[in-house]
């Protein structure tokens, strides 16, 4: 069975986490600082730039945004975390909902954790990945925005960032680019691979 990204469509925002939609499906979720790039790639997978706004100002995405694809699985795009410019309670509220998400024991699949390959790690990344690991979350490290770096210094930043960061060890490693389409493909098998036996039909 295959999925069918270009089939993936809005299906609404939560504003807490009882307002999410029913478990009945595998859940994906987008995590990782604002502006690094969730909503763009979840375009970019989806193959359409309507899709979820891209936003140029950090930390506007203040709810859980749900994609329902192709009828199989849900994208969660979660608030980011670290917004430097948002106000002290907006902030506040924001992590309040990124954290209950994840203390909720709602079910979900798969992490993709997104981190800017130009960027050092930030200690929310490094928090992140502890917390995932601890908790035995499966996860993908996704280093997003690649366009912006040769394929040298692409490998150079990754090579470095293993060094200094904690990545499991099933973790896969995806570079990519929503911009120019890089490494979409074999972050779509990648998912695919991986929830191979929790999808149904
Ligand atoms: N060069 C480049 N810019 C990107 C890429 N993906 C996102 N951006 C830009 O980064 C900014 C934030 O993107 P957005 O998807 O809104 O990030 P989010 O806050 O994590 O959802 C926007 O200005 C995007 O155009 C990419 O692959 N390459
Ligand atoms: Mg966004």
């Amino acid at each position: 069975m295959s999925i069918q990204f270009r089939k993936t469509t809005f299906w609404g925002v939560a504003s807490d986490i009882k307002a999410c939609p029913p478990s009945d499906r595998p859940e994906i979720v987008f995590s990782g600082k604002s502006n690094v790039g969730k909503s763009s790639l979840i375009n970019a997978l989806a193959d359409n730039r309507k899709l979820a706004r891209v936003s140029a100002t950090p930390g506007k995405t203040r709810l859980v945004i749900y994609f329902n694809v192709d009828d199989k699985l849900y994208f969660a795009d979660l608030p980011g975390y670290g917004y430097a410019k948002a106000p002290k309670d907006v902030k506040e509220k924001f992590n309040k909902l990124c954290d209950q998400y994840f203390v909720s024991g709602r079910k979900f699949s798969l992490v993709l954790h997104l981190m800017d390959i130009r960027h050092n790690p930030s200690s929310d990344d490094i928090k992140m990945l502890d917390f995932m690991n601890q908790s035995n979350i499966p996860y993908f490290v996704v280093f997003t925005k690649c366009d912006k770096l040769s394929r040298a210094q692409i490998t150079r930043q990754i090579q470095q960032f293993s060094k200094v960061l904690d990545f499991h060890e099933d973790a896969h490693i995806y570079a990519v680019s929503a911009d120019k389409k890089i490494g979409l493909d074999d972050l779509r098998s990648g998912i695919e691979e991986f929830l191979q036996d929790q999808l149904t039909e």
